[in-house]
C-alpha cells in the first residue's frame, strides 16, 4: 500500500482506563465498552479521512499493582522489580483483549508497547522511538498505545500514563484535535454538571474545584489531565481537546465528535 497524499486531520482519541473497567476490581475489562468505541471509530474513518493513534488507559490493570508497588518511584526496597513484570504481565494482557475487542468490532489498531520505544529520568519521560507510530500513521494504520511502566535511567523504572506518552509523541508529530473518553461525560464542576468550555478565562476557577479521581489512580485522574491537556494546547502541539464519555449503546454522538460534527462533553482550547 503507498502512502496517501492530501492533508488528513490528525487524532488523538484515549479511551480511558475509568471507561473500560473498574478502577477499584482487578481483572474488570468490559469488552462491551471497547465494542462501542471500536464502532464509533470505525464509523467515522469511513466519512472522513482522519489520521489516527489511538490510546488506551491502565485502569484496573496497571494502577492497582502501580500503587501497591510505589511503582513511580522505582525500585521498591522490599519488593525490587516485581512491579515491572507483574504490571507489565497485566497490560499484556489487558491490550490483548483490547485488541480483539477492536478486532471484532472492525477496527485493527497495531500496539506499539510504550516500554520498548521509551525511557524516563527522575520519572519524567526523556526519550522515545516515535518513528514507528509516525510512519503507521502515514500508512493510515492506526497505532496503539497505552499507559504503561517504563525503564527509568536513575531510577530502575517509572510509571507513564497514555498523557505522559502523548506529551512525548505531541514534540514529535502535531496533532489538530485530541479525544478523551471518560466514564463521566465531561469534565464536571462541583455540583456534577458539565463544563462545557475550558479555556484561559475559567483555567483557575475550574481547577479549583476539581479533585483526582473516584477509583485508584497513580497518575492524577480528570486534574491531572485537564493540567496535561492545556499545557499541550498553550505550547501549540494542537488546537482543541474535547473530554467526554460514549453511551454504552449508542456509538452516534462519539462518531459525529470524531468527524467534527457534533459537539460533546468539555472542550478545552486556548
Ligand atoms: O491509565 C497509567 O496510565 P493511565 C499506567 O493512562 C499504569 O494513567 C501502568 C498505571
Amino acid at each position: 500500500m503507498e502512502i496517501q497524499s492530501g492533508v488528513p486531520e490528525k487524532l488523538f482519541i484515549k479511551i480511558g482506563g475509568s471507561f473500560l473497567t473498574d478502577k477499584t476490581k482487578a481483572d474488570s475489562l468490559d469488552e462491551s465498552r471497547i465494542h462501542i468505541i471500536a464502532r464509533a471509530i470505525a464509523n467515522a474513518l469511513q466519512k472522513t479521512d482522519i489520521q489516527l493513534v489511538l490510546g488506551h488507559g491502565a485502569g484496573a490493570y496497571g494502577h492497582i499493582h502501580a500503587k501497591q508497588y510505589q511503582a513511580q518511584s522505582g525500585i521498591h526496597p522490599e519488593f525490587g522489580w516485581e512491579a515491572f513484570y507483574r504490571i507489565r504481565r497485566d497490560m499484556i494482557s489487558m491490550n490483548a483483549r483490547f485488541l480483539h475487542a477492536c478486532n471484532e468490532a472492525g477496527l485493527y489498531p497495531i500496539t506499539v508497547q510504550p516500554s520498548a520505544i521509551i525511557t524516563a529520568l527522575h520519572g519524567e519521560i526523556v526519550s522515545i522511538h516515535s518513528r514507528v507510530i509516525r510512519k503507521l500513521v502515514d500508512y493510515r494504520q492506526i497505532p496503539l498505545i497505552h499507559g504503561d511502566i517504563v525503564v527509568d535511567e536513575k531510577q530502575g523504572f517509572t510509571i507513564a500514563s497514555t498523557e505522559d506518552i502523548l506529551t512525548a509523541i505531541a514534540q514529535t508529530m502535531q496533532f489538530d484535535r485530541v479525544i478523551m473518553i471518560s466514564d463521566v461525560p465531561g469534565v464536571l464542576d462541583e455540583n456534577g454538571d458539565i463544563i462545557p468550555v475550558i479555556n484561559r478565562d475559567n483555567f483557575d476557577t475550574v481547577m479549583n474545584c476539581l479533585s483526582g479521581s473516584r477509583g485508584i489512580d497513580v497518575t492524577g485522574g480528570m486534574k491531572g489531565k485537564v493540567e496535561q491537556l492545556v499545557s499541550l494546547i498553550n505550547a501549540g502541539h494542537f488546537s482543541q481537546a474535547n473530554i467526554t464519555t460514549c453511551d454504552p449503546k449508542d456509538s452516534s454522538v462519539l462518531s459525529d465528535l470524531i468527524t467534527g460534527n457534533r459537539k460533546s462533553g468539555t472542550l478545552i482550547t486556548l
